[in-house]
């Protein structure tokens, strides 16, 4: 590793009280601790610019090619304490704001959320933007600045409610605007045909809206500070001639109203979480994005180049999943439209210039547009987009000549009633690389979601399983635990997480398991003080703290989770049977505001909990805990203080998951299925550290069709039991029925989900577990092998292998 670069902090100080006085114009007196917090982020900003002018400055004078990752969402949590710790200077700031009588500690908490994302893909767009900048690498975001991120949960009476969360998008100290890079995106109006010179027929689009995309820079620098690259974000304005000129004509209001619309492309995240909402203004985001990014990513290359021969030699462009889409219609239009290009020459640019990643298998969240919608909105990528699927097509029917079915199939349009483009074949045509992110996924991406494209491009498909930051998710969430793998192996773990290894000998050490141990314990009595203050509830540290924490939906089976629970209760209640250990059961994660039975599980957890913690006999060794409003900053001080990492979603549906990863080099011991990267955990932990339970992907395909929930409910009087309770008014309080949907979608609408199938497997595993954990030291032992042995599911591995496999990108230290 090369040595830290420390920044010079000698101007530090007199920056932030520069910032009180001339920026918020008062004395340091009266500043609050969000001043001061806004006053030590802009002195930390200035010594970012410094590092981010020389990285752009070493780029351009090596003329290096640059990797752009476009997507919807970027959920990148507080920056303050991860920048600090990436420059290495977080204990000379301390000690700065000390001596000015401030806390860091109280003013990194000021510190909100930007909350830019809805969960895994957003949270890994983010730590891939550490580990480029980590890695000295000029890999860059393009995404949305939204001015209301993801809403903000509340519960009340068990129900979720959501409120709106403003974050502050065009005052953040740590956003940079760049008004003379802004875009022109001509949005909606329509095609004419006009007679060019030659007497050809050129399509033109005409009497189209302007909007102007508004860049704003969140540095991102990486650790060891020699690197900083940027996170592009776009807002929308109206375009002031447009508007002047209605203004001319006299029609103020329609002016104003223009306006407003216009700056709606940039208003709100889509909440939905593995659903597409199919609204017309999420397509105008998403092309709103892809425009922005495709127009700045040529401005950037053209500075350095005079034609497009070395494009896709100096540019790489990864989608984000089909939300970046577009990017295919969008770049092919620019070299053909705006830079004169052949089509066949702006073809092969495009395709060698970009790379798609799939993030998910379920049916409904494949994105496809109504061509009713896409043609309103952007009518000339309509039309590219047939000539696209017509050469497509052209090619399939000399691939496979008589094969008209598999056309039909492979067609970037969909027939039916309602056409629609399929995005996910536009940005498999469209690109040179396309890529799962777990094993098991891309497995399934080839020969279950897309196999006629895996039979046509077989080289094309390849899998880059995830990976998360240490930085963030050991370092800074996890600082006890970081000082001692520090002081027991180094620090070089930062930046080559593989070496954690060397932890896995100490485990025979029992001074050293004691403390991993004690840091764990300490973890556990900071999550028992959130729960305190954010869910009212008393909880013992000594218990097994039994922790899920995601996006609440079916798939995630949280209601499998809640079984268990009851079954528990009823064990305890009618059976006399005590549990080996006292647990506490954790929840966490938002619903979707439009996906009711996901809602409904909320409520019924607040429901169980209701019961479980007010039952004298029961709650001494039983407890639930809901944690509203989950995000990167509660995630970092929950997962730290997991025992056991739940990770059951139904074989097949999770496409990786990187919580499962965070919870694991945290030292939590996973109970999960045979699903996403829990197989690849479970085979670098071994089989001895891990509880894997349930059916696996293959079971469950062959299960399906004939899977009957009544003949197992039929068989079980425990399962049977369980039902019935969420069935009865037990949880509901007042409100009579109120759990009969969940009810009803298990036991009369054949269990899609398939909780009955494992639920046996699942109880069995939850008991070897409690016997497991009351053996002291082989559970210590248990949770430094998960530890020392997850290293591989570093970011920064995976970077590399996108940056060799797919981007060809190298370091440029
Ligand atoms: C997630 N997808 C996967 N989508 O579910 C998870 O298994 C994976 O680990 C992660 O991506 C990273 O690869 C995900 O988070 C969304 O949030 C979409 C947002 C836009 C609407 C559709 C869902």
């Amino acid at each position: 590793m090369d040595s830290i670069i420390k920044p010079d902090l000698s101007g530090f100080e007199n920056t932030i009280r520069d910032y009180v006085r001339y920026v918020l114009g008062k004395p340091m007196t009266d500043a609050t601790s969000t001043d001061l917090f806004n006053g030590v982020s802009s002195a930390v900003r200035k010594l970012l610019m410094d590092i981010r002018i020389e990285t752009e400055q070493r780029y351009d004078r090596r003329d290096v090619k640059r990797m752009h990752y476009i997507s919807m969402e970027f959920l990148t949590g507080p920056l303050l304490a991860n920048n600090l710790l990436n420059m290495g200077i977080q204990e000379d700031v301390r000690a700065i704001l000390k001596n000015m009588g401030l806390d860091l500690d109280i003013l990194m908490a000021c510190e909100p959320d930007p909350s830019l994302g809805n969960g895994g893909l957003g949270r890994l767009a983010a730590c891939f933007l550490d580990s480029l900048a980590s890695l000295d690498m000029p890999g860059f975001g393009y995404g949305i600045n939204y001015d209301y991120g993801l809403f903000k949960q509340s519960i009340m009476g068990g129900y979720q409610r959501e409120k709106p969360d403003y974050w502050p998008s065009r005052s953040s100290p740590w956003l940079i605007a760049r008004s003379g890079e802004k875009c022109m995106v001509p949005v909606y109006g329509r095609i004419v045909d006009t007679e060019d010179i030659e007497g050809g027929y050129n399509p033109m689009w005409s009497e189209w809206k302007l909007v102007v995309g508004r860049p704003h820079d969140i540095p991102v620098v990486g650790y060891g500070g020699h690197t900083a690259n940027r996170l592009r974000l776009f807002s929308a304005w109206a375009s002031e001639d447009f508007d002047i000129q209605i203004f001319n004509e006299g029609d103020y209001f329609r002016a104003v109203e223009r306006k407003i619309s216009s700056e709606n492309i940039s208003k709100i995240l889509y909440p939905s979480d593995s659903q597409e909402a199919g609204r017309e203004l999420r397509l105008v985001q998403e092309y709103f994005l892809v425009a922005c990014a495709v127009q700045d990513i040529i401005r950037i290359y053209l500075k350095q180049h005079d034609d497009f021969n070395q494009f896709s030699k100096k540019v790489a462009i990864q989608l984000n999943d089909t939300h970046p889409a577009l990017t295919v219609a969008e770049l092919m239009r620019s070299l053909v439209d705006v830079h004169g290009l052949e089509w066949d020459n702006a073809w092969d640019i495009t395709t060698q210039t970009l790379a798609y990643t799939n993030h998910t298998l379920l049916p409904e969240a494949l994105e496809k547009w109504p061509l009713a919608i896409v043609e309103k909105v952007i009518p000339r990528h309509l039309q590219i987009i047939y000539e696209i699927n017509r050469r497509f097509l052209e090619t399939l029917t000399v691939n496979y000549p008589d094969d008209p079915q598999r056309l039909h199939r492979m067609s970037i349009i969909e027939e039916g009633d309602e056409k629609q483009v399929r995005m996910a074949h536009l940005a498999i045509v469209g690109s040179h690389s396309v890529n799962g992110v777990a094993k098991i996924h891309s497995h399934l991406v080839k020969t279950g979601l897309v196999p006629d494209f895996y039979d046509l491009w077989p080289e094309k498909f390849n899998n880059k399983t995830n990976g998360v930051t240490p930085r963030r998710w050991l370092l800074s969430a996890n600082p006890g635990l970081a000082r001692l793998i520090t002081e027991s192996i180094g620090d070089k773990w930062i930046v080559d997480l593989d070496t954690l290894k060397a932890l896995e000998s100490l485990g025979r050490d029992p001074a050293f398991l004691e403390k991993f141990s004690m840091i764990k314990r300490e973890n556990k009595v900071r999550l028992a003080r959130l729960i305190k203050k954010t869910a009212y509830i008393d909880v013992d540290p000594d218990s097994i703290f039994d922790i899920h924490a995601k996006r609440i939906h079916e798939y995630k089976r949280q209601f499998l989770n809640v079984m268990h629970i009851i079954h528990g209760y009823f064990m305890i209640q009618e059976e006399g049977v005590i549990p080996t250990a006292p647990r506490t059961y954790i929840f966490s994660g938002k619903a979707a505001p439009g996906y009711f039975l996901a809602k409904l599980l909320i409520r019924l957890i607040h429901g169980v909990a209701d019961v479980v913690n007010k039952d004298p006999l029961v709650s001494q060794w039983i407890k639930v805990a809901f944690i509203p409003d989950y995000k990167v900053s509660l995630a970092e001080i929950i997962i730290p203080g997991a025992d056991v990492s739940e990770q059951i979603s139904t074989a097949g549906m999770e496409a990786s998951g990187t919580g499962n990863m965070k919870f694991a080099i945290n030292g939590a011991v996973t109970m999960g299925t045979m699903d996403g990267a829990n197989i690849e955990i479970a085979e670098a932990v071994g089989p001895d550290n891990i509880y894997i339970f349930g059916h696996d992907v293959e079971e469950i395909q062959a299960m399906r069709g004939a899977y009957d929930p009544g003949k197992i409910l039929a068989q079980s009087p425990h399962i049977q039991r369980v039902l019935n309770a969420v069935n009865s008014p037990l949880f509901c309080g007042w409100e009579n029925d109120l759990f009969f949907p969940l009810f009803d979608a298990v036991v009369n609408h054949g269990d899609y989900y398939m909780n009955l199938a494992d639920f046996q497997s699942y109880v069995d595993a939850q008991v070897r577990l409690s016997g497991d954990y009351v053996d002291k030291k082989k559970w210590a032992q248990m949770t430094l092998l998960n530890t020392a042995r997850t290293g591989i599911f570093s970011s920064d591995r995976t970077i590399r292998e996108y940056a060799g496999e797919v981007w060809g990108l190298e370091r440029q230290i």
